[in-house]
Order: structure tokens, then C-alpha cells, then sequence
């Protein structure tokens, strides 16, 4: 029997016409993988962590779709749609056009070399939590046990409240 996991992505762009990226990434997200089951709001913040460079804000989103593949299967096609969406990598923190990050896979708590879901540091940062608060606030971290809306309260990110595009 089949069964369908509740699989969240979280979108990230700081790099050209950032809505745009993450609109075609939605797009391209329906078509390979499955139909969004929901999309937060847009939200603007400064870039997390540390880079040598210049750096831009960023864009960022999560959507929440439903399917039936493996989570390598859904990392594979993510990593497709980055790169036919002229992601490069780099350094780390650099610059990117769009960013594709499985944060959750179901219940799931998943260690391989390629793959880390829930996806790290995940609850220190404002600009995941907020956009999933929209879609499933009560969503229970599987490893941590609280609630997307708890961690968001008990978020430390020097960022407050960021605004909605
Ligand atoms: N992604 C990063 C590093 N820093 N900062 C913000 N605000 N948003 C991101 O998506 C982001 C970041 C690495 O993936
Ligand atoms: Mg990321
Ligand atoms: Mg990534």
C-alpha cells in the first residue's frame, strides 16, 4: 500500500530576481516532484551565518507537498531544480539564486552523508519557523517534540519579526 509523507521544503533566494526564482522553484516543484499541498508568505531577511563577500538579503518560503517518493528521491529532484535554476556552489553561505532545503520528512529523523532531515539548526532560524508557522503551526518537530509555533516563540535569531513581501 502506498503512503503518502508530509515532506516540507523551505525555498531561499538572494541572488538576481529573487521572487521570481522562487516562483519558477514552485512551479518546477509541482511538475517533478508533486502538487503543493500549501506555500507560506514571502518573507525578506539579512543572510544567516557568515560569509566572506558581499552578501544580499534573501527571499524566503516553505511549502508543504504530500508524496509517495523516498527522501533521496525528493533531494535528487531538488538538487535538479536548483541546478536547471543556475544554482552554483561555492562556498558556504555564498550568494544563490535558489536555495532547496528538505526540513522535514515526514516523522522521519534521517542521517546520511547526503542528506540530514530534520534539517539543522532549523529552530535558531526565524526565516524557516516563520514561514512554516503560516502553513503548520502545529507541526511537532520530530526530534526536538515542540511545536512550530513553540519554537518560534522560544526562537533566539537576532532577527525579529521579518517582514512579508
Ligand atoms: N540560507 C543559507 C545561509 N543564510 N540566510 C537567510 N536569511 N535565508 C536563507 O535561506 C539562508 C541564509 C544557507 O542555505
Ligand atoms: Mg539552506
Ligand atoms: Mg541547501
Amino acid at each position: 500500500m502506498s503512503e503518502f509523507i508530509d515532506c516540507y521544503i523551505g525555498l531561499g533566494s538572494n541572488l538576481g530576481s529573487r521572487a521570481s526564482y522562487i516562483r519558477r522553484a514552485i512551479f518546477e516543484i509541482s511538475h517533478r516532484i508533486t502538487k503543493i499541498t500549501a506555500k507560506s508568505f514571502l518573507y525578506e531577511s539579512a543572510p544567516w551565518g557568515s560569509f566572506e563577500g558581499e552578501t544580499f538579503p534573501y527571499l524566503n518560503a516553505v511549502v508543504l507537498l504530500k508524496t509517495e517518493k523516498s527522501a533521496h528521491e525528493v533531494l535528487d529532484l531538488l538538487q535538479a531544480v536548483e541546478n536547471d535554476l543556475g544554482r552554483t556552489r561555492s562556498l558556504p553561505n555564498a550568494p544563490r539564486t535558489i536555495d532547496l532545503d528538505l526540513l522535514f520528512y515526514g516523522n522521519e529523523i534521517i542521517k546520511t552523508e547526503r542528506l540530514t532531515v530534520p534539517h539543522p539548526h532549523l529552530s535558531q532560524r526565524r526565516f524557516v519557523l516563520q514561514p512554516l508557522c503560516d502553513i503548520s503551526p502545529f507541526f511537532i518537530h520530530p526530534s526536538l517534540g515542540l511545536t512550530a509555533q513553540e519554537l518560534l516563540e522560544s526562537c533566539q535569531d537576532s532577527q525579529q519579526e521579518l517582514p512579508r513581501v
